[in-house]
């Protein structure tokens, strides 16, 4: 497959260095191993700083107010996909991977494959999972409690779970699924910038990508799973035969890694605010609220940049046409200009209008299967168990783009 910068890259001119006007500048180095361990205090100054900034680091603006992440988000006119949403500008530089037709592009060329999708992975359609996956989490849940309870939250559940219902639903093969996980986080941090965590992780990658593009072939796709569904989609018309690998290779790049650290989101809160468990408890309803409260709280996906297609004003501030603007899910969703209480996990407030599934004509695809994935581990989890402590320290795992847990020591203490 070829890259889709063309020779307009050349019309281009060259960022200018200082941002035009009253913009304040910031040094800070949102990429910094600091600031990714820690972005709360990072995300405050930003708040703080007002409605836009300018990152000099990078050359690029950013917002960190729920009202104007809002509002970009939902001016895909303006506030463009198609350069790329990593700090990479496409124009400019070739992208990593041929761009993702759904989240590197703009209307109309992504809208057929946004259609498709959304189809295959709405609500409706994945009601046919449901009880499946219960049972799959009624098991997985069994197994960390037959191990004696003590486990770790990442590798035993968060992860588990979803690598054992999201492959077979895809309709992969069984061979090479441990590749999901490090492609997912390489694709994330190549939204940054190239620093260590981009280069280290390079290294590796090759066979890691290889393998994806397998995956993506229509010989390689079960029947009946998500991936013959795209297929299928393209016999109907809906897209082409070369669009099809690459709107499977979407779920794959964003359907994993994703999940795995929304759900370890939630079960992190959950040992840290035994208060919230235990009215999960009470209410096994509140499953899915407690998850989009742990996506808004955590924010799994904590950046996504968009490109200036004009001069564009930000709550009065301007930002040139052709810039990158780097826009700050995570601290959007910890706003107190929209949040009461806003660093609070609590299942007792609305959590819908989270950015953390972004907003907009690019929302998350792939939400409502983060969400019933969320919905029966910890329906099963209620079920079984009373509290969940933590027993260690838990770890993180510094990510350009992702808010992970490494590791996360905890003890499911069942019911009595
Ligand atoms: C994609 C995609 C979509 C959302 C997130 C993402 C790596 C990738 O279409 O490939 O992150």
């Amino acid at each position: 497959m070829t890259s889709t910068t063309t020779d307009a890259t050349a019309s281009i001119p060259p960022p200018a260095p200082e941002p035009g006007g009253d913009v304040p500048v910031l040094d800070v180095d949102p990429f910094s191993p600091e600031v990714l361990l820690d972005p709360l205090p990072m995300q405050h100054e930003l708040r703080e700083t007002g409605p836009l900034a300018y990152l000099s680091r990078y050359g690029v603006y950013a917002m960190g107010r729920y009202a104007d992440v809002h509002a970009a988000l939902t001016n895909w006119q303006g506030f463009i996909s198609s350069a790329g949403v990593g700090v990479s500008d496409f124009r400019r530089e070739p992208p990593w991977r041929p761009p993702s037709l759904l989240l590197e592009a703009d209307p109309p060329h992504h809208d057929a494959p946004r259609a498709v999708l959304t189809s295959i992975l709405s609500a409706r359609a994945l009601r046919r999972l449901r009880d499946r996956w219960l049972e799959d989490a009624r098991e997985v849940v069994a197994a960390a409690l037959a191990r004696g309870g003590d486990l770790d939250g990442v590798a035993d559940l968060a992860e588990v779970f979803p690598l054992r219902v999201f492959p077979d639903a895809v309709g992969l093969g069984p061979d090479g699924r441990e590749h999901l996980i490090p492609y997912g986080s390489f694709a994330f941090n190549a939204f940054g910038p190239r620093n260590d965590l981009l280069t280290s992780a390079e290294r590796d990658i090759g066979p890691t990508i290889a393998w994806i593009g397998e995956q993506c072939r229509r010989e390689n796709l079960a029947p009946g799973g998500f991936g013959a569904q795209i297929w299928a989609a393209s016999d109907r018309g809906d897209i082409t035969p070369e669009q099809a690998p690459l709107v499977v290779r979407s779920l794959l790049t964003a359907g994993v890694d994703t999940t795995v650290n929304g759900l370890a989101a939630c079960l992190h809160a959950f040992a840290t605010h035994p208060d919230q468990y235990a009215r999960l408890r009470a209410e096994p309803a509140l499953a899915r609220v407690a998850f989009d409260e742990a996506v808004r709280w955590e924010s799994p996906v904590q950046t996504f940049f968009r490109t200036a297609e004009v001069d564009i004003d930000v709550s009065g501030f301007r930002v040139p046409a052709d810039r990158k603007i780097l826009m700050f899910l995570g601290s959007a969703n910890r706003d107190p200009r929209r949040w009461q209480a806003s660093d609070a996990f609590d299942l007792g407030r609305d959590p819908s209008g989270h950015v953390g599934f972004g907003m907009g004509l690019h929302q998350c695809a792939g939400q409502h299967v983060a969400r019933l994935e969320a919905e029966a581990l910890f329906t099963a989890l209620a079920e079984r168990v009373e509290r969940v402590e933590l027993v260690g320290e838990p770890t993180r795992k510094p990510n350009n783009t992702l808010r992970t847990w490494q590791q996360l020591p905890i003890r499911l203490v069942p019911t009595g």
